[in-house]
């Protein structure tokens, strides 16, 4: 199988936690899309995903699987007893809302806010920019903070007693945060700690070393692009 990935992109980490924690990354070769040079947006890219986004993962018979929720459902049920997405019809349904939460009041809004009130993706790439938007969507992604760091106050994990997908989606939201410099409010020590605990998974440290550029492949319009 092939990940279209970018080794620092937050998203495309979430897909590579997932491999980690299922024990899959030997089945995956990662080629590398350069989203500073806007490779994502090329006829070529566009063709394997109509969203112009990264992750997407492609099967030997050439489906394309994008969406990180999408793949990583793919990927769980592959090892015939899901672990990430839930076993049961409950734990599935309360891991699919706190993902879906965790997109929606974290990591999307904090992507909103890279791409509309900072450089984001640089000039080439960032061809509609709004600030405002951009600074409510920062906003937005703070309270989420605090909404997170409230569901930790009461439990382990973002849904359910078990590491799930919902908890992927979380860190992803705290890299991108990271990324872009929006720290997490001091006084949500939940969630704070809860993010120290996932540091300490193996997936979450190897997740850059997982598609080290040095040993994965370039995407062959680079150049042309
Ligand atoms: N809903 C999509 C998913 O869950 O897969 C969002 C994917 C997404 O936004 N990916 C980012 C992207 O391609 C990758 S990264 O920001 O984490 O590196 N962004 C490029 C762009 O131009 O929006």
């Amino acid at each position: 199988m092939t990940v279209y990935d970018w080794h620092t992109g937050p998203y495309p980490a979430r897909v590579r936690i997932a491999l980690g924690e299922l024990g899959l990354q030997s089945q995956v070769r990662f080629v590398q899309i350069n989203l500073r040079k806007g490779e994502h947006k090329t006829p070529a890219f566009l063709a394997k995903n109509y969203s112009g986004t990264l992750p997407v993962l492609e099967l030997e018979d050439g489906t394309l699987i994008a969406e990180c929720t999408a793949i990583t459902q793919f990927l769980d049920a592959l090892k015939g007893k899901p672990s990430l997405t839930g076993a049961t019809p409950v734990q599935q349904g309360l891991i699919h809302m706190m993902t879906r939460r965790a997109e929606i009041e974290l990591l999307d809004a904090v992507s909103v806010y890279f791409h509309h009130a900072t450089p984001g993706l640089g000039p080439d790439v960032e061809l509609y920019q709004n600030e405002e938007w951009g600074l409510r969507q920062r906003d937005k992604a703070v309270r989420g903070m605090r909404y997170f760091d409230g569901v930790l106050g009461g439990r382990d994990f973002v849904a359910g007693d078990s590491f799930s997908m919902a908890d992927i989606t979380v860190i992803g939201g705290l890299i991108f945060a990271e990324l872009v410099g929006l720290p997490v409010p001091g006084e949500c020590r939940h969630l704070l700690g809860w993010y120290a605990r996932m540091q300490q998974r193996p997936s979450v440290q190897n997740r850059i070393a997982m598609s080290e550029p040095a040993t994965a492949m370039t995407w062959p319009t680079r150049h042309s692009a």
